[in-house]
């Protein structure tokens, strides 16, 4: 199997984390793409984004939460739970982390454009999405829903998407939040983690 990534995309680093705490990495090769640069990504998905995994038949499929789920049916142990009502728990954290990477690349984008065209209702409203949803993951670690004893789908989604918000310094996310950055200061030292880890200058 191919993957399509870039190695800053947090939705790429969480189809590589998770494929490295189930042991299946060695079963991809990983193939950079430019997805703001390189047209010829949009033959295998029309969104031009990656991640994009393209199976040894030549199927390709994406977005990231398609992939994380073919990857995990593919060896146990299972780190998307089969089971309700974990499995629709895990799979919103997911989906939060996953809004929160949009909304945090809509910010980074926009600040690659001439200051002078900034939208500012831009950056208040994915900002809002920005602060409400580690405001969720602030929580979820006091109530035990995001958890310190498993590295499961939810804990990997979010887990790359803070080390994004550092990577982009897209926000002061550990400001207020101090649950969260012991969390996180935890989970960053996986293997997983690390092995995925870059550095932005
Ligand atoms: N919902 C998608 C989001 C993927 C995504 O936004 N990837 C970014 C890189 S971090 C991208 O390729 N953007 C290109 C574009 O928006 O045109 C997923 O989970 O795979």
């Amino acid at each position: 199997m191919r993957l399509l990534y870039s190695p800053l995309s947090p939705f790429a680093r969480k189809v590589r984390v998770l494929a490295i705490e189930k042991g299946l990495s060695d079963r991809f090769t990983l193939e950079v793409v430019s997805p703001f640069q390189d047209e010829s990504l949009r033959a295998q998905n029309p969104l031009c984004k990656v991640p994009a995994l393209i199976l040894d038949d030549g199927e390709a499929i994406y977005d990231s939460g398609v992939i994380t789920d073919y990857v995990d049916g593919l060896a146990a142990p299972r780190l998307i739970p089969e089971a309700q009502p974990d499995r629709r728990r895990a799979l919103t954290l997911e989906a939060a982390a996953d809004g929160l990477g949009d909304a945090s690349v809509m910010i980074v984008r926009e600040r690659m454009r001439p200051e002078a065209e900034h939208r500012q209702d831009l950056f208040e409203r994915q900002g809002r999405a920005v602060a409400a949803t580690l405001n969720l993951f602030e929580a979820a670690v006091a109530e035990g829903a995001l958890s310190s004893d498993r590295f499961a789908i939810g804990e990997i989604a979010v887990a790359v998407q803070l080390d994004y918000q550092d990577a982009r310094r897209v926000s002061d996310w550990r400001a207020g939040r101090p649950a969260l950055a012991n969390w996180f200061e935890r989970v960053s030292k996986r293997a997983s983690m690390v092995a995925t880890s870059v550095t932005v200058t």
